[in-house]
């Protein structure tokens, strides 16, 4: 199986045809829950709240919810659950609804938060006609409808932007004992709580769960066991999913849950598939697509132009989601009469998982920066990176041994290409056993790493999940030794099949595994490496080669603390509550490993595949195996935006395609691309041919060296953003409706985006085109945006046409903003930390323009005890004042301006004085005409202090 299934790979990666195997992966209709509450959209919800329980205390409300059979006169209460909504600060609320008494403790994600939510005033306005009225101290207001259950949040504004329960869907399937088919006496195999009841009418329209009335728990198809494929489920709690509906009145477009492969607006599903959370290492991921990939985060964004809002389904189990937009043509249009009384503006979703409980945080906005700063407030902002981790990474499966590492590194400097990292993929291990050399191929690891360190350059390696089970394997004799591995249903180590041959995975849910494996990673453990080798962790979705869709049983067990009972089915959390959180769980040791190395000292680097709520705070993601094909390339921009809409600003993609090999052309405009996403990597499978930027022609290279330069250029600019965002925790990479709210041609424009405020950027994803569509958004605030290579200003006015030669890649810099640059480009970014800057200043129609300049080593964490320096530049006709946004920070930067461009310049002045401490010095300047462009010559300001630029007209 394992010869064929490589065969296939080479076969597929020197350019065979490219399709996912959709046999390996579930639809909805094989996904028992998926099919079982897909259909169930019932008239009435019979979710009811007992005004009569209510308590509001703190932050917090809380009350009795109860499902009532509401089918006969006599309305007969099934089920009890808790209700629990909560006021958050900065206009969020949370809704949690679990059994009131559930057999089992319901699972809760574990590491997707960062920390407790921070509470706010909640005060109960009203409670009258069945309804009550809340509000937090803000003035965001929530109206409980008690029966049906139903939630409708209000902005500041006024408008309703969100409701819960409208479409009736609310539901959770109550945990049930199991009964076995005793006899042939009837009673013996029924429940005797039932579930919640549909009533008569429900029933003949189909839209009743079959657990509904007294029915027989064995007769309940799936219920205790569900197969796919060869693999069989034992379902050892039975059903237990959850599911809720969400409306966005006034939202033309949702977005968000990522990973797919679709457009950034997300499509309505009901011709077809919902849209899938569940990672999965999918081999040939298919374009425009709602299957699983890799990540999963559900959280999800409406946005029209009246507002946005927001919700963050807080669930690590499998999970669907449907939207269905009402404005699109396939919604019947009785549908959208009946449910928006003709309103086409209105986009309504449902999110259904498996298991766990319900946890929803509802995101008032009201504006798309309010929403996404809202969600990275409770999930976290990704922290200060490395610098290096922003610049160009090298990487291939595999560079082969110690003297192709060295070759690659000195390419580099042969061909002037600057370069920062080189990548080591899984064979440099000894045997794919991780956290070892191969003792042939690298028997000089230190050597080798202090070669590369000497040039300022890095290292990455790769450690996956899965360990070998081989006698004499340290890492899994102490793993089986200690009971660290993931117990099967069985409770015995889970067995697997990965790259190494039989492999168990670690349970990261126990601290003392994670404890464990963090230590692995200190130096003694780990020879060879040293604070300058980084990590990469792939396959942690967890891949499974011969798990249910290539991935771990989900009857799988994992660790539980025993606060909470400890027998039997309490002991335990199966694989199935938690999956989509095991990458979290695997990088989170990784990355508290990395600190203990340095004692804290280093800020680590960690890629990761597998995403979940969470993962920026610990590692940047990237795309998986994509292939050289120009949809891919193109595909690279939407799933990014999305990642970055969704917390995960680091992201980015193979550069130049995983499988299969990209020609010159593709390659140069992959380079160009990358050389704008966040996260900047080539990368190539193991059989494909080598494509190091010097292996393609003369030209091709001058066009990729070029792409670099760019990239090395903006490296501060880069840092200042990421700097930002771990302030602000808002995307680095912006869609443009972000910045453009109320601009609706911005809301499906996924081809371009913005890097913070200031620089638009469209790559050219398409071959041979001679010009572009390039879309400048700002026209009602008079945006002027300045093509970054001839400083030539375009009046924001929408669509224009963009001339465009293979050496072009079109970007935009903001009337109105300054960027920093480093023009004295060398082999790798620390070798420029001490070069002097260029500011790029863009004037707007006021003739003012403003920017900001983040500095410090880019290594430690010095910069938390106040060694940076965080500066404003502002560009006023008067002149050019750099001053500190901290002033208790500083940093012996070495750096000076060397040059400051004014772009879009009407009134010259006629001299500049540079101001710094004591010194006075009068400056050159050149004005360039015909674009207004004028140049202060080597101004000699020190980026150390303060200073400014005095003009005299
Ligand atoms: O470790 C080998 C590859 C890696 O190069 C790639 O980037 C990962 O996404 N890995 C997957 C395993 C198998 C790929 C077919």
């Amino acid at each position: 199986m394992k010869t064929l299934g490589l065969l296939l790979v080479a076969a597929l990666a020197i350019g065979g045809s490219f399709a996912v195997d959709k046999n390996n992966f579930k639809t909805c209709d094989q996904s028992g829950f998926c099919k079982r509450l897909r259909p169930f959209k019932p008239e009435k919800s019979q979710y009811t709240l007992n005004l009569d329980t209510v308590i509001v205390h703190g932050n917090v409300l809380s009350a009795e919810v109860t499902t009532v059979d509401t089918s006969t006169e006599k309305r007969i209460t099934l089920w009890h659950y808790a209700l629990k909504l909560s006021a958050l600060k900065d206009g969020t609320f949370r809704v949690e609804l679990d059994e009131a008494d559930p057999l089992y403790p319901r699972y809760r994600s574990l590491l997707a938060l960062n920390g407790e939510p921070k509470p706010d005033g909640l005060k109960l306005i009203s409670n009258e006609n069945g309804k009550l009225t809340l509000s937090n101290t803000q003035g965001h207001k929530v109206i409980i409808t008690a029966e049906p259950l139903k939630f409708e949040f209000v902005n500041l504004a006024g408008d309703t932007v969100v409701v819960i329960n409208d479409n009736h869907q609310l539901l959770m399937e109550p945990l049930r004992v199991r009964r076995e088919k005793a006899s042939d006496d009837e009673d013996a195999n029924m429940v005797e709580v039932a579930a919640p009841v549909f009533n008569e009418e429900e029933i003949e329209s189909g839209n009743q769960l079959d657990e509904g009335k007294k029915v027989s728990i064995e007769d309940e198809e799936g219920a205790w066991s569900e197969n796919f494929k060869s693999h069989h489920d034992s379902k050892p709690r039975g059903n237990e999913a959850v599911s809720m509906d969400f409306s966005f009145p006034e939202a033309d477009h949702v977005y968000g849950i990522p990973e797919h492969t679709d457009k950034f607006n997300l499509r309505t599903t009901t011709s077809g598939e919902p849209y899938r959370l569940y990672n999965l290492d999918v081999f040939e991921y298919e374009l425009d697509s709602p299957m699983a990939i890799y990540g999963a985060v559900p959280v999800m964004y409406a946005h029209g132009p009246k507002h946005t809002a927001g919700v963050f389904w807080h669930n690590s189990a499998e999970t669907w989601v449907d939207v269905v937009n009402y404005a699109d043509s396939t919604v019947v249009s009785s549908l959208v009469n009946l449910v928006t009384g003709g309103q086409k503006r209105r986009v309504d979703a449902r999110f259904f998982s498996e298991a766990n409980v319900i946890d929803v945080f509802v995101l008032l906005g009201d504006k798309p920066a309010d929403v996404f700063r809202q969600y990275t407030a409770l999930t976290g902002h990704a922290p200060l990176p490395p610098k290096f981790s922003l610049a160009y990474h090298q990487c291939r499966w595999n560079y082969v041994d110690e003297t192709d590492v060295r070759s690659v590194d000195e390419g580099f400097d042969t061909h002037d290409v600057p370069a920062d990292v080189i990548w080591l993929d899984i064979e440099y291990t000894d045997r794919k056993k991780y956290f070892t050399w191969d003792p042939l191929k690298f028997p000089h690891p230190t050597e080798m790493v202090a070669n590369l360190t000497a040039k300022g350059r890095k290292m990455v390696v790769i450690i996956d999940p899965h360990i070998k089970r081989e006698a004499g394997y340290f890492l899994h004799e102490d793993c089986t030794e200690k009971g660290y591995y993931v117990k099967d249903k069985d409770g015995k180590d889970y067995e697997g099949w990965c790259w190494p041959g039989s492999s168990s995975y670690p349970d990261f849910f126990d601290p003392a595994i994670s404890k464990y494996y963090s230590e692995r990673y200190l130096f003694d453990n780990f020879p060879g490496t040293s604070k300058d080798v980084h990590l990469w962790n792939d396959m942690n979705e967890p891949s499974v080669f011969n798990g249910p869709e290539i991935t771990m049983p989900k009857d799988c067990r994992h660790y539980k603390p025993p606060q909470d009972g400890h027998d039997g089915l309490a002991s335990f959390w199966e694989h199935r509550h938690v999956h989509n959180e095991y990458g979290l769980l695997n990088i989170r040791a990784t990355h508290d490993g990395l600190l203990l190395r340095t004692d804290g000292k280093y800020r680590p680097f960690i890629l990761t595949r597998s995403t979940f709520a969470g993962t920026q705070r610990y590692a940047a993601v990237w795309t998986g195996d994509n292939a050289a094909e120009w949809g891919f390339l193109a595909v690279s921009v939407p799933m990014c935006l999305s990642l970055a809409s969704a917390g995960v600003s680091f992201c980015g993609s193979d550069v130049g395609g995983f499988f299969k090999y990209p020609e010159a052309e593709l390659m140069t405009r992959w380079y160009q691309a990358g050389a704008y996403q966040a996260f900047f990597r080539a990368h190539s499978h193991i059989e494909t041919k080598r494509r190091e930027p010097w292996l393609y022609d003369a030209a091709t290279l001058a066009l990729i060296r070029d792409a670099l330069r760019r990239r090395y250029a903006l490296l501060d600019f880069w840092y200042t953003l990421f700097y930002e965002h771990s302030l602000d925790g808002l995307p680095v990479t912006r869609p443009l409706f972000q910045e453009y709210p109320r601009e609706e041609e911005t809301y499906t424009i996924d081809n371009e985006y913005l890097l913070g405020d200031k620089l638009l950027v469209h790559p050219v994803v398409e071959p041979g085109v001679t010009s572009v569509k390039v879309y400048l958004p700002g026209a009602e605030t008079n945006t002027l945006w300045y093509d970054v290579d001839s400083y030539l200003a375009h009046k924001a006015n929408g669509y224009f046409t963009q001339e465009v030669t293979l050496a072009k890649i079109p970007v935009y810099q903001r009337g109105g903003s300054v960027v920093p640059r480093k023009e004295r480009v060398r082999r790798s970014s620390a070798l420029m930390a001490d070069d002097p800057y260029t500011l790029v200043v863009a004037l707007d129609h006021n003739n003012t323009a403003h920017g900001t300049v983040y500095i410090d080593d880019g290594e430690t964490y010095e910069y938390q005890q106040n060694k940076y320096i965080y500066a404003r530049i502002d560009y006023e006709p008067s002149g050019i004042t750099y001053s500190f946004i901290n002033e208790h920070a500083h940093y012996p930067s070495r750096s000076w301006v060397e040059r400051i461009v004014i772009a879009g310049i009407k009134t010259p002045p006629k001299t500049a004085k540079l101001h710094q401490g004591d010194k006075q010095l009068a400056l050159q300047m050149t004005l360039h005409k015909g674009n207004d462009v004028l140049v202060i010559r080597k101004p000699g300001a020190n980026m150390a202090t303060p200073w400014r630029i005095a003009f005299s007209y």
